[in-house]
């Protein structure tokens, strides 16, 4: 029988991966990003440690005393970017970054109802994960992304059609389509939507992420442009909607992602 006396535990379980990181926790990262407004600063508590069962009556609160849009954007949408900082410091994971998002969403739909005409958009996304493809995790946290950036985004969820993508660009004429491939049987629909489009004489940037795609690959076809991580998404539509082409934002690419 093994003998496991005097066997030092603390060495023997250490998640070397995890140790390796660094030495932040949610709350030395939160002490150097939080508002200090006082009641942003509770909002955005909110989002960074994910009290879904709580925002709401503390966003009700906020808002007798600030304006709508302020919550959303000192409160709500600063809670996410430590979020967001924490994500990418592998400090929080996949889960962290999912119910965050859901709490601040619960926090949004309740402050935006108080502003009058609703909240100005800085224009419309229309974003899909790619026919065949099932994978849509990296798209929803892009979409919360965008939609906390002023962006008003259509999800056409996953496995979308090529003709239904195309007929909703028709419809809808976003500024910017997004789509995921995590697989490489299925990237192949994005160069397929985009001569869709081309054919269509329609030209709205496409957008094609995901971990199946580089960036020689999505600019291997017109239209096609990259993002590698969700964070990279809204510089990327900032740019667009300041006027830069498809091929203004291939040239310009690193230049907009830099340090992200
Ligand atoms: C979770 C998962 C699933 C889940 C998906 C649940 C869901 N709702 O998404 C389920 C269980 C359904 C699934 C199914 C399958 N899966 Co799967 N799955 C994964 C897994 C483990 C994680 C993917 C994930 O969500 N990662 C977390 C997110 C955050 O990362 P991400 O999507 O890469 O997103 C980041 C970037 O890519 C980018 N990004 C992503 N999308 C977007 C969008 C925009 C607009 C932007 C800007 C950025 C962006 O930003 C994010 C970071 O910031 C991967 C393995 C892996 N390591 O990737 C396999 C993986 C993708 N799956 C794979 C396979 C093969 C399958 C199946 C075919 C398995 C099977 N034999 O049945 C089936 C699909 C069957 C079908 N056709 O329906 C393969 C794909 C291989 C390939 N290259 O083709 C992988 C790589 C596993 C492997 N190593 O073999 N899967």
């Amino acid at each position: 029988m093994i003998d496991y006396k005097g066997a030092n535990f603390d060495i023997v379980l250490k998640r070397y991966d995890v140790a390796a990181q660094n030495q932040e926790t949610p709350e030395s990262v939160a002490k150097k990003m939080l508002p200090a407004d006082p009641i942003f600063k509770k909002v955005a508590e909110e989002v960074l440690y994910m009290r879904f069962k709580t925002v709401g009556p503390v966003v009700a609160e906020a808002l007798k005393e600030r304006k709508p849009l302020d919550v959303i954007n000192n409160g709500l949408v600063s809670g996410m970017e430590v979020v967001a900082k924490l994500y990418a410091d592998h400090i929080y994971y996949l889960p962290e970054i999912m119910m965050a998002a859901k709490t601040m969403e619960i926090g949004i739909a309740l402050a935006e109802k108080q502003i009058p005409g609703g909240r100005e958009t800085k224009g419309l996304v229309v974003m899909h994960a790619a026919e065949g493809d099932p994978h849509d995790i990296g798209k929803n946290i892009a979409a919360v992304m965008l939609r906390s950036s002023g962006y008003t985004v259509t999800d056409m969820g996953k496995d979308v059609a090529v003709d239904d993508v195309v007929d909703e660009v028709v419809k809808s004429k976003p500024f910017l389509v997004t789509g995921t491939a995590l697989m490489t049987t299925t990237m192949t629909a994005f160069p397929r939507v985009a001569k869709k489009l081309v054919e269509k004489g329609i030209n709205v940037p496409l957008m094609a992420a995901g971990g199946a795609v580089n960036r020689d690959f999505a600019e291997s076809f017109d239209l096609g442009i990259y993002s590698e991580k969700a964070p990279q998404t809204p510089p990327i539509a900032d740019r667009i909607v300041k006027g830069a082409d498809w091929k203004q934002v291939r040239e310009d690419w690193d230049d907009i992602v830099g340090g992200i």
